[in-house]
């Protein structure tokens, strides 16, 4: 039992009694023990969800907001803790696991503010005396499946852009990070105290934790009283839930794999470049679904910049994520390296020059699995740089035309996240136009990953449409009714039709 984790969780307000043992990606030590639900656990969540959606629909949205500020409170005296939490259980360096809570509490604001701003339009209607208008109101049960990459920020932008709009949350997490998801729930519950304390009242069960399988993932997806299903994860896995939501007629949301690419162009500050570059590629050791996989290069600045971004890449310090200084954490288990490896193996047989990818530390961490960062010189965008391996693989492709190098950027199956680095107006306005990036992100002279809350945030294609987090996501978790109100003494009917007896 790793000791740091112990106090951790105690701290958390998360107790221990037995059950499966959770390893970190760290050191392979057992960090603690989690107990797993089955369907039939998740059907009963669902019903009691649904029991709480009853009640929480009619609170008004600024006092359901409230909940959602306090949550935000604990989760700032509780940051430094959770956040180690999430680094030892995910293998993120220190400062990647603060801006993991960080995000919780930014869209804890977020949502706060939104919860007085759940707007809906008036529209003018034909009909004298008649007023059109659009309401919004609560969608019912959300269920959200995460994945180990986010284990608690995702859930909390769905969580709680969910609670402010009417709607109780059943969450089932990665089983790579359940004891984070068991230390949010009970930082949430500590929230639920504090304000019935103060006098609120509040239904039980607005959020709901079951850990477990893939059968748990299964029964959200199939259960007819989860009106929004919100799913991150691999592409495999959206292939899955999407169209067995929407074979019910249920909404999802889905926010699936990214192969996101970097386009530097002649005019660029290199400077600026090359440290978008190494934070998107190889920061939270290539394990964001935004992290930068592809990096296409003007040739008149390929080789100083590969030459560069080499120089850097070998200096970036691997190690334990919470020891001062170190910018690459471990890969979340071995099935990942060799995923890793498995792909270096295909870029070299189709043609890349690979640098870096071994394993790193194995004598320190014979349980866990370091890489050094890699770099792979590729001569044409072959079938593994169109694949998404979660891991830190840089894959480098040079171009001569801006519209090729658009092209090739819009060219995998995947559309969520882009960048240009340029100085050039005409290049960045290309870049963002209508013939420009196909993703749902499109950035000019900062790197692909790193997004803020306020943002909606999510892609096109392979990625799987979805939006959540900033902007109007919101609407994702409500329902629209369109009212037509007549306070005339006639009854005009729309499009000049009579109905006279
Ligand atoms: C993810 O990897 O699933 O933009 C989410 C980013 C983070 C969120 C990533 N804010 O990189």
């Amino acid at each position: 039992m790793n000791y740091q984790a112990d106090q951790l969780l105690k701290a958390l307000g998360v107790t221990q009694n037995g059950g499966r043992a959770v390893r970190s990606p760290v050191d392979g030590a057992v960090l603690g023990y989690v107990h797993e639900a089955v369907a039939a656990d998740m059907h009963e969540a669902i019903e009691r969800a649904h029991q709480a959606f009853v009640a929480w629909r009619v609170v008004p949205a600024p006092k359901r907001g409230e909940l959602v500020r306090v949550f935000g409170e604990v989760l700032r005296e509780h940051k430094s803790e959770l956040a180690a939490l999430v680094s030892l259980e995910a293998g993120k360096i220190a400062s990647e696991g603060l801006g993991e809570v960080q995000e919780m509490i930014d869209i804890c604001d977020f949502a706060v503010g939104l919860s007085r701003q759940l707007y809906g339009l008036t529209i003018a209607s034909e009909r004298p005396g008649h007023r059109m208008m659009e309401q919004w109101h609560p969608i019912g049960v959300v269920g959200v499946i995460s994945a180990f990459n986010f284990p608690v920020a995702v859930w909390a932008w769905n969580a709680c852009l969910a609670l402010v709009c009417g709607d109780p949350v059943v969450w089932k997490p990665s089983e790579k990070t359940p004891l984070t998801a068991l230390a949010t729930q009970a930082l949430f519950e500590k929230a639920v105290a504090r304000v019935r304390a103060a006098g609120m009242a509040l239904p039980e069960n607005l959020a709901q934790l079951l850990n477990g399988g893939a059968d748990l993932g299964e029964a959200l997806v199939d259960s007819p009283k989860v009106a929004l299903v919100s799913a991150t994860g691999s592409t495999r896995m959206g292939r899955a839930v999407g169209p067995r939501v929407a074979a019910r007629f249920g909404r999802s949301l889905l926010e699936l794999g990214g192969n996101n690419a970097i386009i530097v162009t002649p005019s660029a500050d290199l400077d600026l470049a090359l440290r978008g570059i190494l934070f998107g590629a190889y920061g939270t050791a290539g394990q964001r679904c935004t992290t930068t996989r592809r990096l296409i290069v003007h040739a008149s600045v390929h080789d100083q910049l590969v030459e560069r971004l080499e120089k850097a890449r070998t200096q970036l310090r691997i190690g334990h994520p919470l020891e001062e200084g170190t910018l690459i954490g471990p890969l979340v288990d071995q099935a990942s390296f060799e995923q890793m490896q498995s792909a270096l193996q295909r870029a070299r047989e189709q043609g890349g020059v690979v640098t870096g990818g071994e394993r790193r530390l194995a004598d320190r961490f014979p349980q866990a699995y370091y890489v050094e960062p890699a770099l792979v010189r590729m001569p044409a965008q072959t079938e593994v740089v169109c694949h998404e391996t979660f891991a830190p693989i840089l894959y480098v492709l040079r171009y001569n035309e801006l519209s090729e190098a658009i092209a090739l950027q819009n060219d995998v199956p995947q559309g969520l996240s882009s960048s240009i680095f340029t100085n050039d107006v005409r290049e960045a306005e290309q870049f963002l136009s209508a013939a420009g990036s196909d993703c749902g992100i499109a950035n000019v002279n900062i790197g692909t990953s790193g997004a803020e809350i306020g943002g909606a945030f999510g892609g096109e294609k392979e990625t799987g449409g979805g939006r959540e987090s900033g902007s109007d996501a919101w609407k994702n978790y409500m329902r629209r009714a369109t009212n037509t109100v007549n306070y005339s003494r006639e009854l005009p009917l729309a499009q000049g039709v009579r109905f006279d007896v």
